[in-house]
């Protein structure tokens, strides 16, 4: 475990091992920003809530939204940050009766396209805007409302493995801030202690499973606020493995998706427990077309947590092992999971013209 590396693909996986750090950074980031944020919601009493970034964090946006929706019970979105560049009317709609609150994520806070959609957002005078991010002396960090800012989620990667976890456990416990939760938040400081064992745990299985190359495509399935996860996780197998990768929910899977599926495909479930029995009849359906089935959740999955962390505030827990997973495919496949093809840790553009 955590064996010294040099080389191709050092970076990427010293950052998944040693995400859980981050993780706790993420706790401390939000807890220092608590009164901060407690006084925006007393003064800002917003409509609606908007969550946006670019590739991974608009990914984490999809999944903080439906936490937001389900926790504090209030109206709250979804969008990537170039759709409110391009298409403001489209992808905000109507402008909601008194103020809306955006929460801006980015890793870098370099990223054009999200600075600008914070920068218009107020421009507008829709409302305040939030920022998360693992960088502080940015662009966007300083177009926060309040900002959180979580260093140990820095990293020298192209693809977002910690700082993509310590953002969503920084995003997981802005909601439970927002919907007045404490319990919850106390819940959180078990998590960090599960992912070191899940990492422990699955590592070798993980590698197993990346390893073999008689995949050909893998599909990540989750629903509510896993769904956001599996989209990234799907993103981690594009970036890192350049192989055939989708994400769907659950049901939607049965909607045409699974006439793709046969001996040389991966499905990869991230199992509820809330769910669980509804889940699983896809995966079984799945195991029957012959598909190579894994299962991720608390308990009674091929990867089980055993957290005791509660449901709510557990879903980052889902992503080191699909993390190890596209690092040694990566690897097996002879790429740089640090370097992945075509791309840069940031896309700047120049959308003054
Ligand atoms: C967003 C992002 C990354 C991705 C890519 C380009 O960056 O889409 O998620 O890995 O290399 O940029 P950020 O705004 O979160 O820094």
């Amino acid at each position: 475990m955590n064996e010294k590396r040099s080389g191709i693909g050092e970076a990427t996986y010293q950052e998944i091992m040693s995400q859980t750090l981050a993780w706790d950074g993420a706790l401390t980031a939000v807890a220092r920003q608590t009164h901060a944020l407690q006084a925006l919601w007393q003064q800002g009493k917003y409509g609606s809530v908007l969550f946006s970034g670019c590739g991974s964090t608009y990914y984490l946006s999809l999944a903080a939204a439906a936490l937001w929706r389900e926790y504090v019970a209030a109206p709250a979105g979804a969008a990537p940050a170039g759709e409110l560049f391009l298409y403001p009317k489209a992808t905000f709609g109507p402008a909601p009766d008194g103020k809306s609150l955006l929460v801006a994520i980015s890793r870098s806070g370099t990223t054009t396209e999200t600075i600008v959609a914070a920068e218009r957002f107020k421009e507008d005078g829709r409302g305040d805007v939030v920022v998360i991010t693992n960088y502080g002396d940015t662009p966007l960090a300083k177009a926060g409302d309040v900002t959180i800012i979580i260093p140990e989620g820095q990293e020298e990667s192209v693809a977002q493995t910690r700082s993509f976890a310590s953002m969503y456990v920084a995003a997981t416990a802005l909601v439970m801030t927002a919907a007045g939760r404490d319990d919850l938040l106390r819940a959180m400081a078990g998590l960090a202690p599960a992912g070191k064992d899940i990492l422990e745990k699955y590592e070798a299985p993980a590698r197993a499973l990346g390893e073999d190359l008689a995949l050909d495509r893998f599909y990540f399935l989750g629903s509510g606020p896993r769904y956001g996860l599996a989209c990234e996780v799907n993103l981690k197998m594009k970036e890192m493995t350049l192989t055939h990768s989708e994400p769907f929910h659950f049901f939607e899977f049965r909607h045409g998706p699974m006439s793709m599926v046969r001996e040389s495909s991966a499905v990869l479930g991230l199992l509820s427990t809330e769910k669980k029995d509804w889940e699983k009849a896809v995966l079984q359906e799945m195991t029957e077309l012959g598909g190579r089935v894994i299962s991720l959740s608390e308990e009674g999955a091929d990867v089980c947590f055993n957290s005791g962390v509660p449901e709510a505030v557990r879903n980052v827990l889902y992503l080191p092992v699909l993390q190890l997973m596209a690092y040694y495919r990566s690897m097996a496949k002879g790429l740089n999971p640090d370097r992945p093809a075509n791309l840069t840790s940031v896309v700047e553009l120049d959308l003054a013209g």
